[in-house]
Protein backbone atom coordinates (compact mmCIF):
# COMPACT_ATOMS: atom_id res chain seq x y z
CA UNK A 1 0.00 0.00 0.00
CA UNK A 2 1.00 3.26 -0.59
CA UNK A 3 1.86 5.57 2.60
CA UNK A 4 2.66 8.79 3.00
CA UNK A 5 4.38 10.22 6.46
CA UNK A 6 4.49 13.34 7.62
CA UNK A 7 6.85 15.73 9.62
CA UNK A 8 5.10 18.35 10.73
CA UNK A 9 6.59 22.14 11.10
CA UNK A 10 8.85 22.59 14.28
CA UNK A 11 7.42 25.43 16.78
CA UNK A 12 10.02 27.54 18.83
CA UNK A 13 9.31 30.21 21.30
CA UNK A 14 11.48 33.28 20.33
CA UNK A 15 11.37 34.93 23.29
CA UNK A 16 12.05 31.56 25.32
CA UNK A 17 16.04 31.60 27.32
CA UNK A 18 16.71 27.80 26.12
CA UNK A 19 19.27 26.10 23.87
CA UNK A 20 16.66 23.96 22.40
CA UNK A 21 16.61 23.41 18.98
CA UNK A 22 13.97 21.34 16.65
CA UNK A 23 15.85 17.67 15.31
CA UNK A 24 14.80 14.94 13.00
CA UNK A 25 11.89 12.75 13.93
CA UNK A 26 13.86 9.51 14.98
CA UNK A 27 10.02 7.72 15.83
CA UNK A 28 8.83 8.64 12.44
CA UNK A 29 11.79 7.71 10.52
CA UNK A 30 11.43 4.13 12.45
CA UNK A 31 8.17 4.00 11.06
CA UNK A 32 8.99 4.65 7.19
CA UNK A 33 11.57 1.71 7.77
CA UNK A 34 9.20 -0.68 9.42
CA UNK A 35 6.41 -0.20 6.88
CA UNK A 36 9.12 -0.54 4.07
CA UNK A 37 10.32 -3.87 5.47
CA UNK A 38 6.83 -5.15 5.44
CA UNK A 39 6.61 -4.38 1.78
CA UNK A 40 4.75 -1.11 2.04
CA UNK A 41 5.43 2.55 -0.74
CA UNK A 42 6.40 5.11 1.53
CA UNK A 43 7.27 8.36 0.68
CA UNK A 44 8.09 11.27 3.44
CA UNK A 45 6.57 15.12 3.30
CA UNK A 46 9.30 16.71 5.87
CA UNK A 47 7.37 20.06 6.64
CA UNK A 48 10.52 21.08 8.32
CA UNK A 49 13.31 19.93 6.65
CA UNK A 50 12.19 21.49 2.89
CA UNK A 51 11.95 24.62 4.73
CA UNK A 52 14.38 25.31 7.65
CA UNK A 53 14.88 28.63 7.78
CA UNK A 54 10.83 29.64 7.12
CA UNK A 55 9.84 31.35 10.45
CA UNK A 56 6.04 32.25 10.53
CA UNK A 57 4.90 34.19 13.70
CA UNK A 58 1.78 32.24 15.18
CA UNK A 59 0.74 33.98 18.21
CA UNK A 60 3.04 33.14 21.26
CA UNK A 61 5.46 30.83 18.95
CA UNK A 62 6.97 30.73 15.65
CA UNK A 63 6.76 27.88 12.82
CA UNK A 64 9.52 27.04 11.66
CA UNK A 65 8.80 24.96 8.10
CA UNK A 66 6.42 24.99 5.13
CA UNK A 67 3.03 26.36 5.34
CA UNK A 68 -0.02 25.10 5.23
CA UNK A 69 -0.49 26.26 1.54
CA UNK A 70 2.55 24.34 0.44
CA UNK A 71 2.14 21.24 2.36
CA UNK A 72 -1.14 21.01 1.11
CA UNK A 73 0.24 21.35 -2.46
CA UNK A 74 2.63 18.30 -1.82
CA UNK A 75 0.40 15.73 -0.23
CA UNK A 76 0.55 12.61 -2.02
CA UNK A 77 -2.14 12.02 -4.39
CA UNK A 78 -1.91 8.83 -4.55
CA UNK A 79 -1.66 7.55 -1.30
CA UNK A 80 -4.58 6.45 0.46
CA UNK A 81 -2.99 6.42 3.90
CA UNK A 82 -1.18 9.53 5.48
CA UNK A 83 0.90 9.35 8.72
CA UNK A 84 1.42 11.97 10.97
CA UNK A 85 3.24 12.15 13.70
CA UNK A 86 3.49 14.67 17.09
CA UNK A 87 5.69 14.32 19.86
CA UNK A 88 4.53 17.54 21.85
CA UNK A 89 1.89 18.41 23.31
CA UNK A 90 2.01 22.03 23.23
CA UNK A 91 2.29 21.45 19.12
CA UNK A 92 -0.72 20.84 18.90
CA UNK A 93 -3.17 23.38 18.67
CA UNK A 94 -1.35 24.43 15.44
CA UNK A 95 -1.25 20.94 14.24
CA UNK A 96 -4.42 20.36 14.61
CA UNK A 97 -5.39 22.82 12.00
CA UNK A 98 -3.65 21.43 9.93
CA UNK A 99 -5.14 18.23 10.25
CA UNK A 100 -8.28 19.63 9.78
CA UNK A 101 -7.54 20.93 6.22
CA UNK A 102 -6.02 17.92 5.02
CA UNK A 103 -9.16 15.83 5.76
CA UNK A 104 -10.78 18.67 3.56
CA UNK A 105 -8.96 18.74 0.83
CA UNK A 106 -8.57 14.69 1.04
CA UNK A 107 -11.39 14.04 2.98
CA UNK A 108 -11.69 9.96 1.18
CA UNK A 109 -7.71 9.92 2.93
CA UNK A 110 -6.79 7.66 5.86
CA UNK A 111 -5.76 9.74 8.64
CA UNK A 112 -3.37 7.69 10.78
CA UNK A 113 -1.81 9.49 14.21
CA UNK A 114 0.90 9.05 16.11
CA UNK A 115 3.75 9.53 19.28
CA UNK A 116 4.15 10.78 22.24
CA UNK A 117 1.27 13.12 22.57
CA UNK A 118 -1.29 11.64 20.56
CA UNK A 119 -0.20 8.57 23.11
CA UNK A 120 -0.98 10.94 25.93
CA UNK A 121 -4.51 12.31 24.74
CA UNK A 122 -5.63 10.40 22.45
CA UNK A 123 -9.60 10.48 22.95
CA UNK A 124 -8.90 14.78 23.29
CA UNK A 125 -7.36 14.24 19.65
CA UNK A 126 -10.18 12.55 18.28
CA UNK A 127 -12.07 14.91 19.49
CA UNK A 128 -10.25 17.93 18.49
CA UNK A 129 -9.58 16.69 14.75
CA UNK A 130 -10.55 14.72 11.91
CA UNK A 131 -8.22 12.29 12.82
CA UNK A 132 -9.11 8.47 11.97
CA UNK A 133 -6.93 6.25 13.80
CA UNK A 134 -4.14 6.76 16.39
CA UNK A 135 -1.99 4.18 17.10
CA UNK A 136 -0.72 4.07 20.53
CA UNK A 137 2.63 3.92 22.19
CA UNK A 138 5.58 1.92 20.37
CA UNK A 139 4.14 2.38 16.60
CA UNK A 140 6.05 0.10 14.29
CA UNK A 141 4.44 -3.68 14.79
CA UNK A 142 0.89 -2.22 15.59
CA UNK A 143 1.34 0.51 11.93
CA UNK A 144 2.49 -2.66 10.30
CA UNK A 145 -0.45 -4.67 11.02
CA UNK A 146 -3.63 -1.72 10.30
CA UNK A 147 -1.84 -0.98 6.94
CA UNK A 148 -1.99 -4.80 6.26
CA UNK A 149 -5.22 -5.28 7.38
CA UNK A 150 -6.64 -1.85 5.17
CA UNK A 151 -4.89 -3.32 2.10
CA UNK A 152 -6.35 -6.70 2.73
CA UNK A 153 -9.95 -4.87 2.36
CA UNK A 154 -12.60 -6.19 4.72
CA UNK A 155 -11.24 -4.02 7.44
CA UNK A 156 -12.21 -4.62 11.42
CA UNK A 157 -10.41 -1.66 13.29
CA UNK A 158 -11.53 -3.80 16.51
CA UNK A 159 -8.92 -6.58 15.36
CA UNK A 160 -5.73 -4.39 15.70
CA UNK A 161 -5.03 -3.99 19.43
CA UNK A 162 -2.99 -0.70 20.06
CA UNK A 163 -5.54 1.55 17.87
CA UNK A 164 -7.81 3.79 19.03
CA UNK A 165 -10.68 4.51 16.14
CA UNK A 166 -14.23 5.89 15.22
CA UNK A 167 -17.44 3.77 15.29
CA UNK A 168 -19.74 5.88 14.21
CA UNK A 169 -19.98 9.14 16.34
CA UNK A 170 -18.16 6.71 18.83
CA UNK A 171 -14.47 6.84 19.72
CA UNK A 172 -12.98 3.33 20.62
CA UNK A 173 -9.87 2.69 22.34
CA UNK A 174 -8.72 -1.39 21.77
CA UNK A 175 -6.48 -2.81 24.44
CA UNK A 176 -3.27 -2.46 24.14
CA UNK A 177 -0.59 -4.94 23.35
CA UNK A 178 2.52 -6.07 25.27
CA UNK A 179 5.56 -4.46 25.04
CA UNK A 180 8.12 -6.31 23.17
CA UNK A 181 11.44 -6.84 23.76
CA UNK A 182 12.43 -8.04 20.70
CA UNK A 183 13.85 -4.96 19.79
CA UNK A 184 16.68 -6.39 17.36
CA UNK A 185 13.86 -6.75 15.25
CA UNK A 186 13.18 -3.44 14.25
CA UNK A 187 14.79 -2.27 11.49
CA UNK A 188 16.27 1.00 11.47
CA UNK A 189 15.32 3.79 11.06
CA UNK A 190 14.74 5.22 7.58
CA UNK A 191 17.12 8.42 7.29
CA UNK A 192 17.46 7.29 3.84
CA UNK A 193 14.31 9.51 3.41
CA UNK A 194 15.19 12.36 4.76
CA UNK A 195 18.14 15.15 4.09
CA UNK A 196 19.91 14.87 7.45
CA UNK A 197 22.83 17.49 5.51
CA UNK A 198 19.67 20.15 5.86
CA UNK A 199 19.33 19.23 10.04
CA UNK A 200 23.33 19.46 10.27
CA UNK A 201 23.82 22.49 8.59
CA UNK A 202 20.89 24.53 10.54
CA UNK A 203 21.73 22.05 13.79
CA UNK A 204 18.38 21.17 14.18
CA UNK A 205 19.38 17.96 15.96
CA UNK A 206 19.44 17.41 20.10
CA UNK A 207 22.36 17.98 22.37
CA UNK A 208 25.53 20.55 21.57
CA UNK A 209 26.45 19.96 18.29
CA UNK A 210 29.57 17.80 17.77
CA UNK A 211 30.34 17.70 14.10
CA UNK A 212 28.05 15.68 11.27
CA UNK A 213 25.33 13.83 13.10
CA UNK A 214 22.65 10.92 13.36
CA UNK A 215 20.61 10.31 15.54
CA UNK A 216 19.95 7.12 17.07
CA UNK A 217 18.50 4.73 19.74
CA UNK A 218 20.01 2.10 21.47
CA UNK A 219 17.24 1.37 24.02
CA UNK A 220 13.60 1.48 24.89
CA UNK A 221 11.61 3.19 27.34
CA UNK A 222 12.22 3.26 31.43
CA UNK A 223 11.35 1.23 34.17
CA UNK A 224 11.00 4.12 36.80
CA UNK A 225 7.85 6.25 37.41
CA UNK A 226 8.98 9.54 37.67
CA UNK A 227 5.42 11.37 38.69
CA UNK A 228 6.48 13.98 36.21
CA UNK A 229 6.94 12.01 33.20
CA UNK A 230 4.60 10.51 30.81
CA UNK A 231 7.13 7.48 29.80
CA UNK A 232 5.43 4.85 31.74
CA UNK A 233 2.35 5.01 29.63
CA UNK A 234 4.23 5.62 26.89
CA UNK A 235 6.26 2.42 26.73
CA UNK A 236 4.94 0.36 30.17
CA UNK A 237 7.53 0.01 32.41
CA UNK A 238 9.77 -1.66 30.56
CA UNK A 239 13.52 -1.15 29.66
CA UNK A 240 14.65 -3.03 26.44
CA UNK A 241 17.96 -2.68 25.24
CA UNK A 242 19.50 -3.67 21.85
CA UNK A 243 22.39 -5.60 21.47
CA UNK A 244 25.59 -3.80 22.07
CA UNK A 245 26.64 -4.97 18.73
CA UNK A 246 23.95 -3.96 16.79
CA UNK A 247 24.02 -0.26 18.04
CA UNK A 248 27.43 -0.42 17.33
CA UNK A 249 26.78 -1.82 13.95
CA UNK A 250 24.37 0.64 12.99
CA UNK A 251 26.80 3.68 14.17
CA UNK A 252 29.74 2.23 12.00
CA UNK A 253 27.09 2.18 9.26
CA UNK A 254 26.29 6.01 9.08
CA UNK A 255 30.29 6.87 9.93
CA UNK A 256 31.16 4.54 6.76
CA UNK A 257 28.13 5.36 4.81
CA UNK A 258 27.46 8.82 5.66
CA UNK A 259 30.67 10.11 7.33
CA UNK A 260 28.98 10.94 10.41
CA UNK A 261 31.07 11.44 13.31
CA UNK A 262 28.73 12.53 16.23
CA UNK A 263 26.04 10.27 17.77
CA UNK A 264 23.43 11.76 20.10
CA UNK A 265 21.39 9.40 21.66
CA UNK A 266 17.79 10.18 22.27
CA UNK A 267 16.96 7.06 25.29
CA UNK A 268 14.84 7.88 28.04
CA UNK A 269 17.63 6.39 30.02
CA UNK A 270 20.30 4.19 28.40
CA UNK A 271 23.02 3.96 30.81
CA UNK A 272 20.50 1.28 32.54
CA UNK A 273 22.94 -2.22 33.12
CA UNK A 274 26.34 -1.69 33.87
CA UNK A 275 27.31 -4.82 31.63
CA UNK A 276 25.04 -3.42 28.39
CA UNK A 277 27.27 -0.01 29.11
CA UNK A 278 30.60 -1.64 28.82
CA UNK A 279 29.95 -4.13 26.32
CA UNK A 280 28.76 -1.09 24.42
CA UNK A 281 31.78 0.77 24.96
CA UNK A 282 34.18 -2.04 24.65
CA UNK A 283 32.51 -2.79 20.93
CA UNK A 284 32.86 0.84 19.81
CA UNK A 285 36.36 0.69 21.09
CA UNK A 286 37.07 -2.40 18.99
CA UNK A 287 36.08 -1.07 16.10
CA UNK A 288 38.10 1.82 16.30
CA UNK A 289 35.87 4.71 15.18
CA UNK A 290 37.11 7.66 15.56
CA UNK A 291 33.06 9.44 16.71
CA UNK A 292 32.22 11.11 19.25
CA UNK A 293 28.99 10.61 20.99
CA UNK A 294 26.31 11.72 23.97
CA UNK A 295 23.39 11.08 26.04
CA UNK A 296 21.49 14.27 25.17
CA UNK A 297 18.45 13.80 27.12
CA UNK A 298 19.57 12.44 30.34
CA UNK A 299 20.15 9.63 31.69
CA UNK A 300 20.68 7.45 35.26
CA UNK A 301 23.97 7.97 37.16
CA UNK A 302 23.72 5.10 39.36
CA UNK A 303 26.33 2.85 37.26
CA UNK A 304 28.86 5.54 36.39
CA UNK A 305 32.08 4.47 37.97
CA UNK A 306 35.31 5.11 37.28
CA UNK A 307 36.22 2.49 35.37
CA UNK A 308 32.53 2.86 33.58
CA UNK A 309 32.98 6.27 32.83
CA UNK A 310 36.65 5.99 31.15
CA UNK A 311 35.57 3.22 29.02
CA UNK A 312 33.14 5.78 28.01
CA UNK A 313 35.35 8.12 27.19
CA UNK A 314 37.67 5.95 25.16
CA UNK A 315 34.60 5.02 23.06
CA UNK A 316 33.84 8.83 22.49
CA UNK A 317 31.35 9.91 24.97
CA UNK A 318 31.57 13.15 25.14
CA UNK A 319 28.75 14.29 27.33
CA UNK A 320 26.35 13.33 29.68
CA UNK A 321 22.86 14.89 31.58
CA UNK A 322 22.18 13.44 35.47
CA UNK A 323 18.64 14.11 36.03
CA UNK A 324 18.57 14.29 39.94
CA UNK A 325 15.92 17.21 39.38
CA UNK A 326 16.26 18.75 43.09
CA UNK A 327 18.60 18.82 45.59
CA UNK A 328 15.66 18.16 47.81
CA UNK A 329 15.65 14.50 49.26
CA UNK A 330 12.45 15.34 50.00
CA UNK A 331 11.27 16.21 46.76
CA UNK A 332 13.31 13.51 44.89
CA UNK A 333 10.95 11.27 47.15
CA UNK A 334 8.03 12.61 46.15
CA UNK A 335 8.58 12.66 42.61
CA UNK A 336 9.50 9.08 43.16
CA UNK A 337 13.01 10.02 41.54
CA UNK A 338 14.66 7.03 43.19
CA UNK A 339 17.86 8.65 43.08
CA UNK A 340 20.43 8.71 46.38
CA UNK A 341 22.63 11.80 46.38
CA UNK A 342 25.71 9.61 47.35
CA UNK A 343 25.12 7.89 43.98
CA UNK A 344 24.55 10.97 42.29
CA UNK A 345 27.80 13.20 43.78
CA UNK A 346 30.19 9.80 42.87
CA UNK A 347 28.83 9.52 39.77
CA UNK A 348 29.43 13.10 39.24
CA UNK A 349 33.42 12.81 39.87
CA UNK A 350 33.82 9.82 38.23
CA UNK A 351 32.21 11.33 35.16
CA UNK A 352 34.54 14.24 35.67
CA UNK A 353 37.55 12.81 36.24
CA UNK A 354 37.30 10.75 32.79
CA UNK A 355 37.13 14.36 31.12
CA UNK A 356 33.22 13.51 30.17
CA UNK A 357 31.48 16.93 29.86
CA UNK A 358 28.46 16.46 32.46
CA UNK A 359 25.00 18.72 32.33
CA UNK A 360 22.56 18.48 35.39
CA UNK A 361 18.41 18.04 34.76
CA UNK A 362 17.17 20.19 37.44
CA UNK A 363 13.46 21.60 37.73
CA UNK A 364 11.87 24.04 40.14
CA UNK A 365 8.30 24.76 41.61
CA UNK A 366 6.87 20.97 41.75
CA UNK A 367 3.57 21.12 43.10
CA UNK A 368 4.74 20.18 46.71
CA UNK A 369 8.25 22.72 46.63
CA UNK A 370 8.40 24.82 49.52
CA UNK A 371 11.64 27.38 49.95
CA UNK A 372 13.64 24.79 51.95
CA UNK A 373 13.47 22.23 48.94
CA UNK A 374 14.89 24.92 46.81
CA UNK A 375 17.48 26.36 48.79
CA UNK A 376 18.52 23.02 48.86
CA UNK A 377 19.15 23.08 45.27
CA UNK A 378 21.33 26.08 45.46
CA UNK A 379 23.51 24.38 47.53
CA UNK A 380 23.39 21.34 45.60
CA UNK A 381 24.40 23.58 42.10
CA UNK A 382 27.60 25.27 44.39
CA UNK A 383 28.65 21.72 45.08
CA UNK A 384 28.07 20.29 41.57
CA UNK A 385 29.79 23.42 40.08
CA UNK A 386 33.12 23.10 42.29
CA UNK A 387 33.31 19.61 41.40
CA UNK A 388 33.85 20.42 37.64
CA UNK A 389 30.40 19.65 36.11
CA UNK A 390 29.72 22.39 33.09
CA UNK A 391 26.14 23.02 32.74
CA UNK A 392 22.41 23.05 34.43
CA UNK A 393 19.02 23.39 33.13
CA UNK A 394 16.85 24.71 35.26
CA UNK A 395 13.34 24.59 33.71
CA UNK A 396 10.05 25.71 36.06
CA UNK A 397 7.98 22.42 36.20
CA UNK A 398 4.71 22.06 34.13
CA UNK A 399 2.44 19.34 33.59
CA UNK A 400 3.04 16.94 30.97
CA UNK A 401 -0.10 14.90 29.53
CA UNK A 402 -0.34 11.16 30.85
CA UNK A 403 1.87 11.64 33.84
CA UNK A 404 0.82 11.58 37.61
CA UNK A 405 1.28 15.18 38.63
CA UNK A 406 -1.07 16.30 35.08
CA UNK A 407 -3.64 13.91 36.26
CA UNK A 408 -3.54 14.94 39.64
CA UNK A 409 -3.20 18.57 38.46
CA UNK A 410 -6.60 18.01 36.86
CA UNK A 411 -7.86 16.18 39.50
CA UNK A 412 -7.21 18.79 41.88
CA UNK A 413 -8.96 21.45 39.52
CA UNK A 414 -5.75 23.07 39.52
CA UNK A 415 -5.18 23.00 35.72
CA UNK A 416 -8.03 21.99 32.76
CA UNK A 417 -7.72 20.40 29.65
CA UNK A 418 -7.09 23.11 27.45
CA UNK A 419 -4.59 24.64 25.00
CA UNK A 420 -2.86 26.85 27.80
CA UNK A 421 -2.21 24.50 29.62
CA UNK A 422 -0.94 22.06 26.22
CA UNK A 423 1.62 25.34 25.71
CA UNK A 424 2.98 25.27 28.74
CA UNK A 425 6.28 23.67 27.91
CA UNK A 426 6.92 26.53 25.15
CA UNK A 427 6.87 29.53 28.38
CA UNK A 428 8.48 27.53 30.94
CA UNK A 429 11.90 28.66 28.96
CA UNK A 430 10.50 32.42 29.16
CA UNK A 431 12.56 34.74 31.40
CA UNK A 432 9.47 35.97 33.76
CA UNK A 433 7.31 32.96 35.25
CA UNK A 434 4.02 34.79 35.82
CA UNK A 435 1.60 33.60 38.79
CA UNK A 436 -0.77 31.61 36.07
CA UNK A 437 1.65 29.45 34.76
CA UNK A 438 2.81 28.60 38.42
CA UNK A 439 1.69 25.14 39.28
CA UNK A 440 3.34 25.66 42.60
CA UNK A 441 1.48 25.49 46.32
CA UNK A 442 3.83 26.95 48.36
CA UNK A 443 5.86 29.46 46.67
CA UNK A 444 5.23 32.31 44.50
CA UNK A 445 5.75 32.84 41.40
CA UNK A 446 7.84 35.98 41.87
CA UNK A 447 9.86 33.92 44.40
CA UNK A 448 10.36 31.07 41.77
CA UNK A 449 11.73 33.96 39.20
CA UNK A 450 14.20 34.65 41.98
CA UNK A 451 15.26 31.42 42.99
CA UNK A 452 15.70 30.21 39.10
CA UNK A 453 18.48 33.12 38.54
CA UNK A 454 19.82 32.90 41.59
CA UNK A 455 20.88 28.82 41.18
CA UNK A 456 21.82 29.97 37.39
CA UNK A 457 23.82 32.42 39.25
CA UNK A 458 24.90 30.67 42.06
CA UNK A 459 25.84 27.80 39.71
CA UNK A 460 27.67 29.54 36.81
CA UNK A 461 29.66 32.08 39.32
CA UNK A 462 30.80 29.01 41.36
CA UNK A 463 31.73 27.47 38.01
CA UNK A 464 33.44 29.91 36.51
CA UNK A 465 35.30 31.01 39.51
CA UNK A 466 36.56 27.20 39.94
CA UNK A 467 36.97 26.48 36.27
CA UNK A 468 38.01 29.80 35.43
CA UNK A 469 39.77 27.07 31.59
CA UNK A 470 35.36 26.64 30.86
CA UNK A 471 35.15 30.27 30.03
CA UNK A 472 38.54 30.22 27.72
CA UNK A 473 36.97 27.09 25.86
CA UNK A 474 33.35 28.68 25.49
CA UNK A 475 35.39 31.72 24.08
CA UNK A 476 37.46 30.14 22.23
CA UNK A 477 34.50 28.00 20.73
CA UNK A 478 32.31 31.47 20.36
CA UNK A 479 34.39 32.25 17.70
CA UNK A 480 34.89 28.95 16.19
CA UNK A 481 31.65 28.64 15.98
CA UNK A 482 32.28 25.25 17.80
CA UNK A 483 29.85 23.82 20.93
CA UNK A 484 31.20 21.58 24.11
CA UNK A 485 28.04 22.58 26.51
CA UNK A 486 24.97 23.69 26.63
CA UNK A 487 25.63 27.10 27.69
CA UNK A 488 27.66 27.32 24.18
CA UNK A 489 24.97 26.11 22.44
CA UNK A 490 22.81 29.04 23.98
CA UNK A 491 25.80 31.60 23.19
CA UNK A 492 25.98 30.72 19.35
CA UNK A 493 22.42 30.40 19.37
CA UNK A 494 21.85 34.23 20.72
CA UNK A 495 24.81 34.61 18.36
CA UNK A 496 22.33 33.31 15.16
CA UNK A 497 20.16 35.55 16.17
CA UNK A 498 21.67 38.90 16.88
CA UNK A 499 23.77 38.27 13.67
CA UNK A 500 20.77 37.29 11.53
CA UNK A 501 20.57 33.62 10.41
CA UNK A 502 18.28 35.40 7.21
CA UNK A 503 15.06 33.32 7.01
CA UNK A 504 14.33 32.28 3.40
CA UNK A 505 11.44 30.37 1.90
CA UNK A 506 10.34 27.02 1.46
CA UNK A 507 13.14 24.65 -1.02
CA UNK A 508 11.69 23.60 -4.13
CA UNK A 509 9.38 21.06 -4.62
CA UNK A 510 11.42 18.02 -5.49
CA UNK A 511 9.20 15.12 -5.21
CA UNK A 512 6.29 15.76 -8.10
CA UNK A 513 3.03 13.67 -6.19
CA UNK A 514 4.40 10.74 -8.13
CA UNK A 515 8.04 10.45 -7.53
CA UNK A 516 8.14 8.36 -3.56
CA UNK A 517 11.82 8.62 -2.93
CA UNK A 518 13.96 11.85 -3.44
CA UNK A 519 18.11 11.76 -3.18
CA UNK A 520 18.92 11.88 -0.20
CA UNK A 521 22.25 11.41 1.61
CA UNK A 522 22.21 8.71 3.78
CA UNK A 523 21.92 5.25 2.33
CA UNK A 524 19.15 2.87 3.04
CA UNK A 525 19.73 0.60 5.49
CA UNK A 526 21.02 -2.76 4.65
CA UNK A 527 18.95 -5.80 5.04
CA UNK A 528 19.84 -7.62 8.26
CA UNK A 529 20.42 -12.04 8.63
CA UNK A 530 20.32 -13.37 11.77
CA UNK A 531 23.80 -14.46 13.34
CA UNK A 532 22.63 -17.33 14.54
CA UNK A 533 19.67 -18.14 11.49
CA UNK A 534 21.39 -16.48 8.66
CA UNK A 535 17.50 -15.83 7.90
CA UNK A 536 16.95 -12.19 6.85
CA UNK A 537 15.89 -10.30 10.97
CA UNK A 538 11.98 -9.06 10.08
CA UNK A 539 9.62 -7.69 12.31
CA UNK A 540 7.04 -9.81 13.80
CA UNK A 541 4.05 -8.52 14.58
CA UNK A 542 2.82 -7.92 18.20
CA UNK A 543 0.93 -10.70 20.44
C1 LIG B 1 14.80 12.71 22.57
C2 LIG B 1 13.83 13.64 23.26
C3 LIG B 1 14.02 15.00 23.13
C4 LIG B 1 15.15 15.59 22.30
C5 LIG B 1 14.88 15.57 20.80
C6 LIG B 1 13.61 15.03 20.36
C7 LIG B 1 13.39 14.78 18.88
N1 LIG B 1 12.98 15.61 18.12
O1 LIG B 1 13.51 13.74 18.46
C8 LIG B 1 15.25 17.01 22.86
C9 LIG B 1 16.33 17.00 23.92
C10 LIG B 1 15.53 18.09 21.82
C11 LIG B 1 13.89 17.17 23.53
C12 LIG B 1 13.40 18.40 23.91
C13 LIG B 1 12.21 18.59 24.53
N2 LIG B 1 11.38 17.65 24.98
CO1 LIG B 1 11.71 15.78 24.70
N3 LIG B 1 11.88 13.93 24.59
C14 LIG B 1 12.76 13.16 24.01
C15 LIG B 1 12.49 11.69 24.37
C16 LIG B 1 13.31 11.34 25.56
C17 LIG B 1 12.75 10.61 23.34
C18 LIG B 1 12.03 10.78 22.03
C19 LIG B 1 12.47 9.67 21.13
O2 LIG B 1 13.34 9.81 20.32
N4 LIG B 1 11.89 8.49 21.37
C20 LIG B 1 12.24 7.31 20.60
C21 LIG B 1 11.32 7.18 19.38
C22 LIG B 1 11.57 5.89 18.65
O3 LIG B 1 10.02 7.16 19.92
P1 LIG B 1 8.86 8.14 19.44
O4 LIG B 1 9.42 9.34 18.83
O5 LIG B 1 7.94 8.27 20.56
O6 LIG B 1 8.19 7.29 18.23
C23 LIG B 1 7.50 6.09 18.43
C24 LIG B 1 6.04 6.25 18.80
O7 LIG B 1 5.73 7.48 19.38
C25 LIG B 1 5.31 6.00 17.52
N5 LIG B 1 5.14 7.09 16.57
C26 LIG B 1 5.77 8.27 16.52
N6 LIG B 1 5.37 8.98 15.46
C27 LIG B 1 4.45 8.21 14.80
C28 LIG B 1 3.69 8.44 13.64
C29 LIG B 1 2.81 7.45 13.20
C30 LIG B 1 2.00 7.67 11.95
C31 LIG B 1 2.67 6.23 13.94
C32 LIG B 1 1.73 5.18 13.49
C33 LIG B 1 3.42 6.00 15.10
C34 LIG B 1 4.29 7.00 15.51
O8 LIG B 1 6.11 5.00 16.91
C35 LIG B 1 7.47 5.38 17.08
C36 LIG B 1 8.33 4.15 17.03
O9 LIG B 1 7.94 3.22 18.00
C37 LIG B 1 10.96 11.80 24.70
C38 LIG B 1 10.42 10.69 25.58
C39 LIG B 1 10.07 9.44 24.73
N7 LIG B 1 9.14 9.50 23.85
O10 LIG B 1 10.66 8.47 24.85
C40 LIG B 1 10.90 13.20 25.34
C41 LIG B 1 9.62 13.99 25.26
C42 LIG B 1 8.97 13.77 23.91
N8 LIG B 1 10.04 15.37 25.38
C43 LIG B 1 9.20 16.11 26.05
C44 LIG B 1 9.32 17.50 26.26
C45 LIG B 1 8.25 18.17 27.10
C46 LIG B 1 10.37 18.21 25.71
C47 LIG B 1 10.59 19.73 25.83
C48 LIG B 1 9.36 20.53 25.55
C49 LIG B 1 11.16 20.02 27.18
C50 LIG B 1 11.38 21.52 27.37
N9 LIG B 1 10.57 22.22 27.91
O11 LIG B 1 12.26 22.02 27.01
C51 LIG B 1 11.68 19.99 24.80
C52 LIG B 1 11.12 20.62 23.53
C53 LIG B 1 12.18 20.87 22.51
C54 LIG B 1 11.71 21.51 21.29
N10 LIG B 1 12.45 21.46 20.28
O12 LIG B 1 10.70 22.07 21.24
C55 LIG B 1 8.02 15.32 26.54
C56 LIG B 1 6.78 15.58 25.66
C57 LIG B 1 5.50 15.43 26.43
C58 LIG B 1 4.32 15.96 25.66
N11 LIG B 1 3.24 15.21 25.63
O13 LIG B 1 4.40 17.03 25.10
C59 LIG B 1 8.60 13.86 26.44
C60 LIG B 1 7.54 12.81 26.21
C61 LIG B 1 9.35 13.57 27.72
C62 LIG B 1 8.44 13.26 28.88
N12 LIG B 1 8.20 12.08 29.15
O14 LIG B 1 8.01 14.09 29.47
N13 LIG B 1 13.29 16.00 23.71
Amino acid sequence: MRVQLIHPPAHVNPKALTALRPSPPLGLAYIAAALREAGHDVSMLDCLGDAPTQLTPEGPVSRIGLRDDEILSRIDRDAPVLGITNMWSYAWPALRQLVSKIKNCFPEKIIVAGGEHFTGLAEVSMQQAPIDIIVLGEGERIMNELVGKLEAGNFDASSVDGIVWRDGDKIVMNKRPKGSKAVDEIPWPAWDLFDLDVYNEHRFLPGTYMGKTVPVLATRGCPYDCTYCSAPNMWERRWAPRAPVEVADEVEFYAKEYGATHFPFQDLTASLQRKWTVDFAREIIKRNLDIKWQLAVGTRCEIMDDEVCQLLYESGCRTLYFAPESGSDRTRKLIKKKMKREALMSAVESTVKAGITLGIFLVIGFPHDRREDLDETVKLVRELARMGVTDICVPVFYPIPASELYDDLIASGRITQCDATLLAPMTAHLPILTEERNYCEHVSARELNFYKYWIVANFYGTSYATHPELMTRMAKNFFKNEEESKMETFVLELKKKVLGSGTGNARPDTRGPNSPTPKKRVPRAPERKSEKTGQLIRLRHAG
